[in-house]
């Protein structure tokens, strides 16, 4: 039977975007973040994984923003002694992804577009939690703080060890977080599988050949849009 209330009175449904994907690539140093990053912004937008419509913005934390990219400088390039000190650091992460939050994320998502970061609030738990020894429930407070309690949909976690980080870095000059120390960033890798544990994130296997990979990061966004990850 048709609906009994006249055509011109009937009220349209709002049209409701989608909620976009949030999918967050996680690692240590040289992991292949952006390379993968790279090959997943040239298929996805011909995958047939997006809603008609949707866009797919690529960003990376510390840096989305115009105050993210003057924080980075700060963070990984300081002049002079203008280096932070570990609670400074930490709390420079998290204003630069409360900006990210704001200015970038959220609307994305609202306006049902997926959105690929390299790194997320991961980050900030391995390398000042685990790797600086700052206080990790402080660090969890921060991060609600900052994000709201968004999180990502799906994290992948390049999983690589140090010693090929290292190799892979080779000659190239490192930043400042890159030259705390072996020992450093050892905890922040220990620091990423015991995250990876917690938070459920999806293991990729970063010692593969970069196809593989990226075959293996292609497969786990398909399951997100199918729904098989939750
Ligand atoms: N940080 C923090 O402390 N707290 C926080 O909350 C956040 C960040 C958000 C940001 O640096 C720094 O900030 C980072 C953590 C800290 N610490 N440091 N240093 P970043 O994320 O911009 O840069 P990065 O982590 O040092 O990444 P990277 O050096 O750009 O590496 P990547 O993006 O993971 O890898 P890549 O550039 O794709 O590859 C590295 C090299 O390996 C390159 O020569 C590739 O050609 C090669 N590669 C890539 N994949 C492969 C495979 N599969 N096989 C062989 N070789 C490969």
């Amino acid at each position: 039977m048709g609906s009994l209330i006249p055509v011109d009175l009937q009220v349209a449904e709002p049209a409701v975007a989608p909620r976009g994907r949030f999918v967050v690539l996680e690692g240590i140093d040289g992991c292949g973040k952006t390379t993968q990053l790279e090959a997943l912004r040239t298929w996805l937008p011909s995958s047939g994984l997006l809603a008609p419509g949707a866009q797919l913005i690529v960003t990376r934390e510390p840096g989305g923003t115009g105050l993210g990219s003057a924080l980075r400088q700060l963070l990984l390039h300081p002049p002079g002694e203008a280096a932070p000190e570990p609670m400074a650091e930490l709390l420079l992460y998290a204003a630069d992804r409360a900006q990210h939050l704001e200015q970038v994320i959220r609307p994305a998502l609202a306006a049902g577009h997926w959105v690929l970061s390299d790194r997320f609030s991961g980050s900030t738990a391995a390398y000042q939690g685990y790797g600086r020894g700052l206080d990790l429930p402080t660090i969890a407070q921060l991060e609600q703080l900052a994000t709201g309690g968004l999180e990502p949909d799906l994290t992948l976690w390049l999983e690589l060890p140090l010693a090929e980080s290292l190799r892979r870095r080779g000659a190239r000059s490192a930043d400042r977080i890159e030259a705390s120390g072996e020992a450093f960033l050892q905890r922040v890798a220990d620091g990423f599988a015991a995250l990876a544990r917690e938070r459920g994130w999806r293991r990729v296997d970063a010692t593969q050949l970069p196809e593989q990979v990226a075959a293996s990061c292609r497969s786990q966004l398909a399951g997100l849009a199918a729904g098989s990850v939750s």
